[in-house]
């Protein structure tokens, strides 16, 4: 059977979020094959309140797992990085999000694929561009279009372990 192909979005602004990041990785590969990771990227925080600027990357992972699996596994190592879900859009260890899964659109109670926040967010789009520059959305949008929409405000690549060092 074919693998999927997936993009997952990670973020951490708590507890030395590269360890955070690299740790989450470790976690990715046991799901699949890890693909690509793209450069890291430190971000002013989207959200409420004063929160401290995170670090965002995008990996690509291929997989045979579903997407709800995928969804529970990633909550796996969420939990195991002691993610708190105290407040919406609050600071966090780790965050983990399906960007991307094949060409498919989901519509769930648990799962929205397309990512909802996906072309809204050059954190995201940014990371996800260096490493599928040519990707096509289901919506028949190029990630290169709404990069340049979006622009890099808030956005600094920063150097580390990634795979394109
Ligand atoms: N802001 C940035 N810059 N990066 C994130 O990953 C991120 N994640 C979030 C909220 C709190 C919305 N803000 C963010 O979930």
């Amino acid at each position: 059977m074919l693998a999927h192909r997936v993009f997952i979005g990670l973020g951490s602004n708590l507890d030395e979020p590269k360890t955070q990041l690299a740790q989450a990785l470790k976690g990715l590969s046991k799901l699949g094959e890890l693909v690509l990771l793209s450069p890291i990227y430190r971000s002013k925080a989207v959200g409420p309140g004063q929160q401290p600027d995170y670090l965002n990357a995008v990996a690509e992972l291929l997989t045979h797992l579903s997407a709800e699996d995928l969804l529970q596994e990633l909550h796996k190592i969420e939990a195991k990085q002691l993610r708190v879900r105290e407040l919406r859009w609050g600071p966090r260890t780790i965050d983990l999000d399906i960007l991307l899964f094949d060409d498919a659109q989901i519509y769930s109670e648990q799962l929205t694929i397309p990512h909802p926040q996906l072309c809204h967010r050059n954190f995201v789009i940014f990371p996800l561009c260096d490493i599928a520059p040519d990707l096509i959305l289901p919506n028949g949008q190029a990630v290169q279009e709404i990069k340049e929409q979006l622009g890099a405000d808030g956005l600094q690549k920063i150097p580390g372990p990634s795979a394109d060092e």
